[in-house]
């Protein structure tokens, strides 16, 4: 059984957004196309508290992109983003819902920050989207959404280690740095993942 995984569709991902990927919401009509091809679609929604520590705001004298570290990990800075209640935080309303039977959030830990829609980045804590899987009898996720280089490829290479195979869809992603993405496609690739 197969499952669609939308990742982090949300207002401050797309442009006009406080982290807006360029051209992101042409992902929109093709996410929309492609649910109707899955057995299973759930959805991820990055989360954050106000004071969240992934944001630059929460370290004066630092700057957004900088790469700083936070309890012992290598973080980036983002603008402050996807903060709980606000508009930027939710789903983009043109996004079909219809099919999506759940939607996991993911960094409300103040002091962690949470790529994957799977644990946050120490693995600390999971979200449960695993158990749901396997309880759904999924064996398979295929992932899209943003960002690409981030969110979307933590999130399959976290369900390639929990022993399902991962499919990155390339036509429905779209990365914030398209380098860094380049490079990550080659760890996915070795790690057993699928380009698609
Ligand atoms: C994301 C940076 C910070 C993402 C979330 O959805 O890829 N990127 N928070
Ligand atoms: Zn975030």
């Amino acid at each position: 059984m197969k499952c669609l995984i939308i990742v982090d569709m949300q207002y401050d991902f797309l442009p006009g957004g406080a982290l807006a990927v360029g051209r992101g919401d042409a992902l929109i009509p093709i996410i929309n196309r492609l649910q109707k091809d899955y057995e299973l679609v759930v959805a991820t929604q990055d989360w954050h508290p106000a004071d969240h520590k992934s944001f630059a705001s929460q370290h004066p004298g630092k700057k957004v992109f900088e790469i700083t570290e936070l309890n012992g990990q290598e973080q980036t800075l983002w603008p402050d983003h996807c903060v709980q209640g606000t508009h930027g935080a939710e789903i983009h309303k043109e996004i079909d819902q219809h099919q999506v039977e759940a939607v996991f959030r993911k960094g409300m830990n103040p002091e962690i920050d949470s790529y994957s829609g799977f644990y946050d980045n120490g693995h600390l804590k999971a979200t449960g989207l695993d158990g749901y899987l396997k309880d759904r009898g999924i064996s398979e996720v295929h992932v899209c959404g943003l960002a690409a280089d981030f969110c979307v490829y933590f999130t399959a290479t976290d369900a390639l280690e929990l022993g399902m195979q991962a499919v990155i869809l390339e036509r429905a992603v779209l990365p914030i740095d398209a380098g860094n993405y380049d490079q990550l496609k080659k760890v996915f690739i070795k790690k057993g993942g699928v380009l698609l």
